[in-house]
């Protein structure tokens, strides 16, 4: 095999060269060029007054950063979005489901090996039948940060894949999926929150789909064989931790501020497989799982284990400890629980109101046969379509109407007062939004530490708002200003399919690094594939390696250091099944590299100090460039090098 030579015009002396050379840096584009010197990122830009910008119309002025970060669902995108608040600027896209081409997630090495940890056998071999290593597609409706002592921690960001029954997490030091967990024995996770107290120990996830509990095709014409599944994943482990079985299925979901409870909308109580079952009865539920009970029969080996995780039956036959049932006007949907720690709040629906249920009388559920609807404290009538419920600091709750579409803000305890005979009118204003407002978010909203400042309200449609895209229109994500007695949209932010759902936290919880740990677990497999090779990934690397058992692989090794790769060609063979990887040692805020091989639909980012890796076969004999496709250097259009791919029997 071919060992690559580096070129007569050495790396370092060519990086040597820049800091003289940023006379070309300048002259190319401007200050973004001089980042190799390395004194950028730091400075008056971080001086942002917060108080300043909470008020008016959210505009915040060049250099300035947002008080706020919001952290955005994508839905049949299946990313993650990150949005400045109040600005609504957005400030990154975070692949997790989905495929990313600019960053090679769902095609790096190391992002598959996060995809395939707990791949299903049956996905396994459905994958395998369509040549495909990966589900690429997702359905991310939800976003929550981890919590402890009911407040957001800053650690890890969960969200679901409706689509593909999956729950995922984000590292936020480095904003990166670390875990991918596919939940075997249930359908559809939609709803989805973490514990809020002591912290988060689980992240509930609600089956929104009916299938046979064993779903092999025996009985699937037999809907009395259908069970739908609440799901208690360990937020660390990333793995499940148990089930429970439901009668109905499940919507959207929040837990307590006191470690108790989980509970659940279900809109399809009549447990029907068409529209017209769906909403035949009257009444529908709220299920409220109780978390001690769950745990202990667990500990004892109660239920069935399914798939390695084990299931109780929580049905309402099964008159378990496990779950209660409260009904509820027919197909609530939002399950939101306020900051008070005392009230939840159900949306209605196809019924005008929200129902508001008192969570520290849910003890009594479970001690006797009490009238399940007796946990019930407020029931105003709100509006048309009431879906989801947000809550600022005051006591106050806003609540999105889909098909008046407003948001309607009403107080709590005088919706109590009302609900208890009293003559008081607990709606305090109405607005109009741009248009059929779904989930809605006020910032630090779903945490202890509520805020009064802002509201960002996400409407499915857009429709006349914005200059006209063709057929498909974005969404309109709407700003309002709430810190006053009325609300006031002040901006409206487009957004591309289809954020459900935000939560807005404190740019103080948030704090992220500007460059990779050398020592990070997301290339841990690659590091044990280098030192077999005896490659020091942590050094200057420009090797090339044929595997000893298996020759007809090939491992590259390159760093990059702007603007060169280490290797400027390397010889494969046709045939050959080529892992490149690329270690990017520059260490500078900023400078992130990439590695695309022409014509290989092969492409990746290396951030500082990142190692990143990419599988293909070589299945062509010719000369193919690859290229840094990250703007990283005066010289980045000429940081590339030569694949050799010599002929069979060359
Ligand atoms: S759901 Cu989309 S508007 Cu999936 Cu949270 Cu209510
Ligand atoms: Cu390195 Cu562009
Ligand atoms: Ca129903």
């Amino acid at each position: 095999m071919t060992q690559e030579q580096k070129s007569g015009l050495s790396r370092r002396a060519l990086l040597g060269a820049t800091a003289g050379g940023a006379a070309l840096a300048g002259a190319v584009g401007g200050g973004r060029l001089a980042l190799t010197g390395g004194a950028v990122g730091v400075g008056a830009l971080a001086l942002t007054s917060g108080a300043a910008l909470a008020a008016g119309d959210g505009s915040v002025p060049p250099g300035q950063l947002d008080t706020h970060y919001g952290f955005w669902s994508s839905g049949q995108t299946g990313e993650m979005r990150i949005l400045g608040i109040p600005s609504m600027r957005e400030l990154m896209r975070v692949p997790v489901f989905n495929r990313c081409s600019a960053t090679g997630w769902g095609q790096t090495n190391e992002s598959l090996r996060i995809h395939q940890r707990t791949m299903t056998d049956k996905t396994k071999k459905y994958l395998e039948a369509n040549g495909k290593k990966i589900h690429d597609n997702g359905d991310l409706h939800h976003v929550h940060m981890s919590f402890t002592d009911g407040k957001y921690d800053g650690k890890y960001l969960f969200m679901n894949d409706k689509a593909n029954t999956r729950v995922a997490r984000v590292r936020v030091d480095v904003m990166k999926c670390d875990a991918i967990l596919e939940i075997p024995n249930a359908k559809a996770i939609h709803g989805m929150r973490p514990q809020k107290f002591p912290g988060t120990k689980y992240i509930f996830c609600n089956g929104e789909d009916e299938a046979p509990l064993v779903n092999d095709g025996s009985t699937m014409q037999d809907v009395s064989t259908y069970v739908n599944l609440f799901t208690a994943v360990d937020a660390e482990a990333m793995l499940p931790a148990w089930q429970v079985m439901v009668s109905g299925n499940l919507d959207n979901c929040d837990a307590d501020y006191e470690g108790k409870w989980a509970f659940s909308t279900s809109y399809n109580s009549e447990m029907g497989m068409t529209l017209a079952d769906m909403t035949a009865s009257e009444m529908d539920h709220v299920v409220i799982f109780n978390i001690a009970a769950i745990e202990a029969a667990v500990a004892a080996g109660e239920g069935q284990e399914l798939n390695g995780v084990r299931i109780l039956d929580g049905r309402k036959d099964a008159k378990s400890q496990f779950t209660r049932y409260i009904p509820i006007a027919n197909n609530p949907h939002g399950c939101n629980m306020a900051p008070d720690k005392k009230h939840l709040c159900i949306g209605g629906k196809l019924s005008p109101t929200v129902t508001v249920l008192d969570v520290t009388k849910f003890d009594t559920l479970f001690d006797s046969e009490v009238d399940p609807r007796s946990v019930v404290v407020a029931e105003p009538e709100l509006g048309l379509g009431p879906l989801h419920t947000a809550f600022d600091g005051r006591g106050n709750a806003y609540t999105s109407l889909f098909l008046d579409s407003q948001v309607v803000k009403w107080n709590i305890e005088d919706a109590i007062r009302a609900y208890a005979g009293e003559a008081v009118d607990p709606i305090k204003d109405k607005v109009d939004v741009q248009y059929q407002p779904g989930h809605l978010k006020t910032v630090m909203g779903e945490t202890s530490e509520a805020e009064s400042n802002w509201l960002v309200c996400l409407c499915k449609f857009s429709k006349d708002r914005f200059l006209n895209v063709g057929p498909l229109k974005p969404e309109n994500d709407q700003l309002i200003d709430i810190s006053g007695d009325k609300m006031v949209v002040v901006h409206d932010g487009p957004n591309f399919a289809e954020p459900h759902d935000a939560i807005a936290v404190a740019a103080s919880k948030v704090n992220p690094l500007s460059a990779w740990d050398r020592n990070d677990p997301m290339w841990a497999e690659t590091r044990r594939q280098a030192e077999a090779d005896g490659v020091d990934l942590d050094d200057w690397q420009d090797t090339v390696i044929r595997d000893k058992d298996d020759p007809k692989k090939v491992r590259v090794y390159m760093s990059s250091q702007a603007p060169s790769f280490a290797l400027e060609s390397f010889t494969v063979k046709e045939g050959d099944e080529v892992t490149v990887i690329v270690t990017n040692l520059d260490d500078i805020d900023d400078l992130t590299h990439g590695f695309t091989m022409g014509n290989h639909g092969v492409a990746m980012e290396v951030g500082p100090l990142a190692t990143s890796s990419v599988t293909f076969t070589a299945a062509n004999a010719g000369v193919y460039w690859y290229y840094c496709q990250w703007f990283c250097h005066a010289l980045h259009m000429e940081m590339r090098g030569r694949m050799f791919v010599e002929p069979t029997g060359a």
